[in-house]
């Protein structure tokens, strides 16, 4: 054989051994390996029901090297459970993750003998009719990104002008008026996964480009991105985006320090270790389909590591102001002030407010993966109809955490404000 001959093959070879087509990534190195072992032991602990949590933690488990094969057994069995159980009511974005999980977990057959790509399209389809009626999906976008995301990597049929179409308003990626860098970095990996299979949509490309715009433009001084739990996924985004943006754009490895450093206090929940922990080891869920399905049994741990504990209170006591505010259904303003322990938490300020006032404070949640979801406020249900939410604020600026996560402070200014997404 000349060499002419046998370099194209051995070129090949070496493409396909980097598929991230030559991505700038970085990830843990030798010494800081350890600190994941936290981020593992919540997502194997994890004994949490909430649909989407079983999915997102086999897909971060997949690029994990030793396997739980106990804790790995139940989390698959919850997905087949998922699919079995409400195929009609499931989500789009749900059934997308399940499919996900389920090539994560080398149960490709499942998919094929229950025609399960076919019933992605179909969902997808129905959020397509909704916004061709509507204007808005069923759910958000961020689920039209793991739709986009599943049915592309399973070898779908979707057609790329009609995701043109769908990606390309910048305000599709906003949550009232507020760049969702989640929605934007899920976006991000679904259109690299079509330009890889469909090269040469100059369209795709150009959304693509102004989303990592978007993304970069999010990068604060210590290097997270958006925030603290969008950074996991934004990384995702930039990994495998490097010829939309210069070197000096972005420092990755000022991003990763920082992620590393808030593991303790910030990625206790299971569903957060889980969307972080890809991108801490170079991966991203475009490398889901790639790898082996063998493993090798030195790699198998059972084991049931520890368990954290939340903040203690203490009794030295700290004020707030708390408001609820909504001006879509009427003009409403109720505030009070608060006296709460010192670590108290945004929940325990509602509680103690509702004690005071029935009226204007009772509340309700529904919990979820994330925590205590805030549903109604003052007897004001939000509605997934009218597309509204309780957003949650402080002096002002929209919180990155739920009510039952953010820790209070002397002098805080809390407010829960009906709002449109
Ligand atoms: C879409 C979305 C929303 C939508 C949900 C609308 C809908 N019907 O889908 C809206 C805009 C309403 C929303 C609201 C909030 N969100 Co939100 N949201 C997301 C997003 C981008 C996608 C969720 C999703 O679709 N998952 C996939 C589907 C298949 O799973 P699912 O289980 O069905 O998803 C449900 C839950 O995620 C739930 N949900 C969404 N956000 C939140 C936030 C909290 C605290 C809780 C308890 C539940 C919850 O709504 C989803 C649909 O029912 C995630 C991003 C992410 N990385 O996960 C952020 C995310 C989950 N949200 C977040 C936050 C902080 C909020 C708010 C607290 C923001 C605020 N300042 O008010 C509020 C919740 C306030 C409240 N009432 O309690 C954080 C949570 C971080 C944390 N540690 O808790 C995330 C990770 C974004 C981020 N990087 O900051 N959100």
């Amino acid at each position: 054989m000349r060499v002419s001959q046998w370099l194209a093959p051995v070129g090949f070879l070496l493409f396909s051994l980097f598929p991230a087509h030559l991505c700038k990534i970085c990830e843990v190195n030798s010494k800081q390996k350890d600190m994941l072992a936290p981020l593992i032991n919540t997502m194997v602990n994890s004994n949490e029901l909430y649909p989407s949590i079983a999915p997102q933690i086999l897909m971060a488990l997949k690029f994990v090297k030793q396997h739980y094969s106990k804790a790995e057994t139940t989390f698959l069995n919850q997905v087949k459970l998922n699919i079995m159980q409400c195929d009609g009511a499931i989500s789009s974005g749900q059934f997308a993750l399940d499919l996900l999980a389920l090539t994560a977990a080398c149960q490709t057959c499942i998919i094929k003998d229950y025609e399960l790509v076919k019933k992605l399209e179909q969902k997808f389809q129905a959020e397509v009719d909704n916004i061709d009626k509507h204007g808005h999906p069923l759910t958000t976008y961020y689920q039209l990104g793991l739709d986009v995301l599943a049915l592309c990597l399973l070898n779908g049929t979707y057609s790329t002008s009609k995701i043109v179409d769908l990606f390309s308003v910048e305000q599709k990626y906003s949550y009232d008026n507020q760049f969702s860098v989640d929605t934007g970095a899920l976006a991000v990996l679904a259109l690299t996964c079509v330009d890889r299979k469909n090269p040469g949509v100059e369209e795709i490309r150009n959304i693509t480009e102004m989303l990592v715009r978007m993304i970069l433009k999010e990068i604060k001084p210590d290097g997270t991105i958006g925030n603290i739990y969008s950074t996991g996924q934004a990384m995702q985004a930039l990994f495998v985006t490097s010829k939309y943006y210069k070197e000096e754009d972005w420092n990755c490895t000022k991003t990763l320090k920082t992620v590393l450093n808030h593991i303790p206090q910030a990625f206790h929940k299971p569903i957060a270790a889980s969307q972080v922990l890809p991108a801490l080891q170079g991966k991203t869920y475009l490398d889901l389909t790639q790898g082996s399905c063998q493993f090798n049994p030195d790699d198998i741990n059972n084991s049931n590591p520890t368990i954290t504990e939340s903040t203690p209170q203490s009794h030295e006591n700290i004020s707030v102001k708390y408001q609820v505010v909504d001006f879509i259904n009427k003009h409403l303003q109720e505030s009070i002030d608060i006296s709460v322990p010192k670590g108290s938490l945004f929940l325990d300020v509602m509680e103690k407010a509702e004690e005071q006032n029935q009226t204007a404070f009772r509340f309700t949640t529904k919990s979820s993966e994330w925590g205590p979801y805030v549903t109604s406020v003052a007897g004001i249900e939000a509605s997934s109809k009218d597309r509204t939410y309780w957003k949650l604020l402080n002096n002002g600026q929209p919180l990155s955490q739920g009510v039952a996560e953010f820790v209070v402070s002397e002098g805080d200014k809390l407010e829960v404000r009906l709002s449109n997404y």
